[in-house]
């Protein structure tokens, strides 16, 4: 089996430190947790950013200032800016930190539901993201949500909306409100990916380590962090994204799934030596 690439999603829109105080906010933070998660076995970085305050922005300057402090405490690391930002933003703020020429971003593939706000994701903010994409030479993480969003995404890179084989597609199960995290669903949604593309899977709160589980054991790839899930087990917070990262590390060890260094994850996702 190819060896795991393990996906760090350090902080998000969401969660904050009256959840879990490690949630990083400051450069500072972000830079710490991203070097713990990098450092326990994280080859993929997914980066949101926020003000001091823990306000989140998709300010271009707040990421031009993070995005290259994390790259150096993380050498090779691959860095997944976010595009989908938090509900509410309008599409041209989501879209500032592709200005940047990331060599990755994610790009949210439908509107849903999202606890008790609506994420939108029009057919014109995804025309608008794709075509973003594919002029500034951007590697989409297609990120769904819900199994429609699969569809959505693949009738696009058909008609050269969006950038197409080989596509990397991030499952997000469990969110409140879309498709709950369970193995049935995440192989509905796997069998229906292009042979040649690559998957990782998301599970949100208590989906977050069933489906790390059976990431590892169906040959995708796996993401954990504080923008997903803060408990390293039932009742436990965990001390840092690193935790989270070491967890799947164990987890893959114990089931003999091997994990993939940033330069081994490069050539998976069929990116640039770095
Ligand atoms: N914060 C969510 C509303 C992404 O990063 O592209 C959207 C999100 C997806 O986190
Ligand atoms: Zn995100």
């Amino acid at each position: 089996m190819e060896k795991l690439i393990i996906t760090a999603a350090i902080c998000g829109a969401e969660v904050t430190k009256e959840h879990n105080p490690a949630v990083p906010y400051t450069k500072e933070e972000m830079v710490r947790e991203a070097k713990a998660a990098y450092d326990a076995g994280a080859a993929v970085i997914h980066v949101h950013v926020r003000w001091d305050d823990g306000t989140p922005t998709q300010d271009k300057a707040r990421f031009a200032e993070i995005l290259p402090a994390i790259q150096e405490a993380c050498p090779g690391a691959i860095l997944i800016p976010s595009t989908g930002g938090a509900t509410g933003m309008t599409p041209e703020e989501r879209l500032q930190p592709t200005e940047l020429m990331p060599e990755m971003a994610t790009l949210d593939c439908g509107t849903c539901n999202f606890g008790d706000d609506i994420f939108v994701n029009d057919m014109p903010t995804m025309r608008a993201f794709g075509k973003r994409m594919l002029e500034n030479g951007i590697k989409p993480e297609y990120e769904c949500f819900e199994i429609g969003h699969l569809d959505t995404v693949l009738a696009m890179a058909k008609k050269g909306l969006v950038p197409g084989a080989p596509m990397q597609f991030n499952f997000v199960l469990g969110v409140n409100g879309c498709t709950p995290a369970t193995v049935e669903n995440l192989a509905f949604l796997v069998n229906k990916i292009p042979a040649g593309s690559t998957w990782t899977v998301t599970g949100v709160g208590r989906g977050a380590w069933p489906m790390a589980a059976a990431g590892i054991i169906m040959g995708g790839h796996v993401r954990v962090g504080f923008e997903d899930n803060i408990y390293l087990a039932r009742g436990h917070k965990a001390a840092s994204n690193g935790e989270l990262v070491a967890k799947v590390v164990r987890l893959a060890k114990e089931l003999g799934r091997e994990v993939a260094t940033c330069d081994e994850a490069r050539e998976i996702l069929g990116l640039k030596k770095h």
